[in-house]
């Protein structure tokens, strides 16, 4: 069974508006793109998370992007898997910037969302990451690297977060728990 996305998502906590959309296209995408949600925490970036399905909910997805930036929604990431339509359309609702995530999938591992996210046609841009939790994190530091062209504060915490994974790297493989 896979986990909830968060019930009260970080600006709660912190009583900020939301500046990151997160976007998924179900529960199931939840186990990559809580990923994104703790990198966004880490960084202190208020967010939201939604489930929208560009099939299931077509009309909650338009709504959704069609309002994202008149809430003062700044960046969107979209997870999605398989038929993984939900970043396309979602950037053809807005002009915010759209950070696509491909959920691997069962049949293909992930193929076949990296290709229905990365091939779109030229003048609806989907920035397209790589497949699972690497595109998940990666997604949340684009988007705090995005905020931080205009945010000095969070600079400085995207250049320390950077730094400290520096620190982190050892300098010999260890024997790890089995
Ligand atoms: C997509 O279909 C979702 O993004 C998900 O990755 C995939 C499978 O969805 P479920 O059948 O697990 O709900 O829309």
């Amino acid at each position: 069974m896979t986990s909830q996305p968060s019930a009260h998502p970080s600006h709660d906590a912190e009583k900020q508006p939301p500046l990151v959309g997160v976007i998924m296209g179900s529960q199931s995408d939840w186990a990559t793109m809580r990923h994104t949600t703790e990198t966004l925490a880490a960084l202190h970036i208020p967010y939201e998370t939604r489930i929208v399905s560009a099939h299931r909910t077509p009309d909650r997805l338009a709504e959704y992007a069609k309002a994202a930036r008149g809430r003062g929604l700044k960046v969107v990431i979209a997870g999605a898997g398989g038929a993984a339509h939900l970043p396309g359309m979602c950037a053809a609702w807005t002009i915010l910037p759209v950070l696509g995530v491909p959920v691997e999938s069962h049949a293909l591992k992930g193929m076949d969302s990296l290709l229905s996210i990365v091939q779109m046609p030229g003048g609806v841009p989907v920035s397209t990451f790589a497949i699972g939790r690497a595109g998940a994190i990666n997604a949340a530091l684009t988007a705090a690297a995005i905020l931080s062209l205009s945010n000095p504060h969070l600079a400085e915490a995207l250049e320390a977060w950077r730094a400290a994974q520096t620190a982190a790297v050892g300098h010999e493989p260890v024997e790890e728990p089995a």
